[in-house]
């Protein structure tokens, strides 16, 4: 396998959190998205929307694109250990959290968002910024309402299993303080995003522990 990565992406550090847990060391091939690198010809063909994580199989196919699609399909090939819940509901609970970072939150958030905003409508470098704010702000409060009100949040997001919703969750908040966002105002969520740091197949995947990380960061 070889997975496209970037220190700095929050939804390549996703893939690497569900790759590390399920004991997935896959080459990798750095992407510097701070230098414009996803656009280059040779990684559109990988991923025609220029974006990653991408990930290769052995199978000789088509790069796997997305991350949530990504850590759904090393669930079904790699079921051990499982990084969704058992039952029906418990898996719309946890896939529910998941895309409130995945599909409403982190998009507001990336590069080519953040570019448009400056470069395209001129917005100030600290427009921007409360821009990024303002959404990430929003997902933290409905994830830490959701997670303290639910009967369900256990140690984890779902329990005391380490689900996808973690995965997601640590990305979020790993994001925000890219951001100068930080987890005091929502405890719930700042007690579960430490106890996944604790685990090592999370904390070795964080951002700021990649290649390339110490000199930018
Ligand atoms: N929904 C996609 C988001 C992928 C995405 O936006 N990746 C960011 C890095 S976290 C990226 O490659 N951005 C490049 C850009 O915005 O130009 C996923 O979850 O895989």
């Amino acid at each position: 396998m070889k997975l496209y990565t970037f220190w700095r992406s929050i939804a390549t550090f996703r893939v690497r959190m569900a790759l590390n847990l399920k004991g997935i060391a896959p080459d990798v091939e750095y992407v510097d998205l701070l230098k414009g690198h996803q656009h280059d010809s040779n990684y559109k063909a990988v991923n025609p929307q220029k974006l990653i994580p991408a990930l290769v199989l052995d199978d000789g196919g088509p790069p796997l694109f997305q991350s949530m699609a990504i850590m759904e399909y090393l669930e079904e090939v790699y079921p051990q250990p499982p990084l969704l819940p058992q039952d029906a509901r418990g898996r719309a609970r946890v896939r529910g959290l998941s895309q409130i970072v995945i599909s409403d939150a982190h998009p507001l958030s990336v590069p080519r968002i953040r570019n448009y905003l400056t470069q395209t409508l001129n917005l100030s470098h600290d427009q921007m910024h409360e821009w990024v704010r303002h959404w990430q702000i929003e997902a933290l409060q409905t994830l830490e309402t959701l997670l303290a009100r639910d009967k369900e949040t256990g140690r984890y997001c779902h329990g005391d299993a380490i689900s996808i919703a973690d995965l997601c969750l640590v990305g979020q908040a790993v994001g925000s303080s890219f951001f100068d966002v930080g987890l005091k105002p929502f405890p719930t969520v700042e007690r579960i995003v430490d106890a996944c740091l604790e685990h090592d197949a999370i904390g070795r995947a964080h951002p700021l522990k990649q290649s390339g990380a110490s000199a930018a960061a």
